[in-house]
């Protein structure tokens, strides 16, 4: 009977050390995958004239609504500058499995003019210097870009090349993860 007491305070002190070494992921935190992106701080090199409609931070606001421009289509987008780029980054490194991209979509057949292009490559750079190549299509559904369950602090769309020369831009970005394990390895 001893040894099962000295047992209980064994696994129990053990839990106390993690608890206090890891906030980053406690056993409630962990095993519930979904969209950190709501989690995320985002940021970018670029975000036509300032407006609200086109912030950054309209990419992981929870509003997915894309099939067209203005106060109600809220996304990221940014002036036509040579390299634009989107960051999201979290306070403690995070499991990503994989992204859900809604583009904005100001197009045929979704609207009646053409006033948006969209980004048809692009790349992910991840905190841990590794970069993901991703392509997008025309659609307004959102667009799944694998990443395989890579642990990382932030991720940064760039490189990002449109279709056509007009404007591009991003109203959702899901981030389908967890807060990585102390066991991650990290970055
Ligand atoms: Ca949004």
């Amino acid at each position: 009977m001893k040894t099962n007491i000295d047992a209980t305070r064994a696994v129990f002190s053990a839990f106390l050390l993690v608890g206090a070494c890891s906030r980053a992921a406690t056993n409630d935190e962990r095993g519930a995958r979904r969209n950190i992106a709501l989690e995320a701080t985002t940021s970018s090199n670029s975000e036509f004239g300032g407006k609200q409609i086109y912030l950054a931070k309209n990419v992981n606001d929870g509003n997915r609504a894309n099939k067209g421009h203005g106060p109600k289509f809220p996304s990221w987008g940014p002036d036509k500058v040579e390299n634009p780029w989107l960051r999201l980054e979290w306070e403690q490194d995070v499991e990503i499995d994989h992204l859900r991209v809604f583009i904005r979509c100001d197009f045929a057949p979704y609207a009646r003019q053409d006033h948006d292009s969209w980004w048809k490559s692009g790349n992910i750079e991840l905190s841990t210097g590794e970069t993901v190549p991703f392509t997008l299509e025309k659609t307004a559904d959102g667009q799944v870009v694998e990443l395989y369950g890579k642990t990382a602090r932030w991720i940064k769309f760039t490189d990002l090349v449109a279709h056509e020369d007009k404007w591009c831009a991003f109203c959702e970005v899901e981030v389908i993860g967890q807060p990585a394990g102390p066991d991650a390895g990290g970055n």
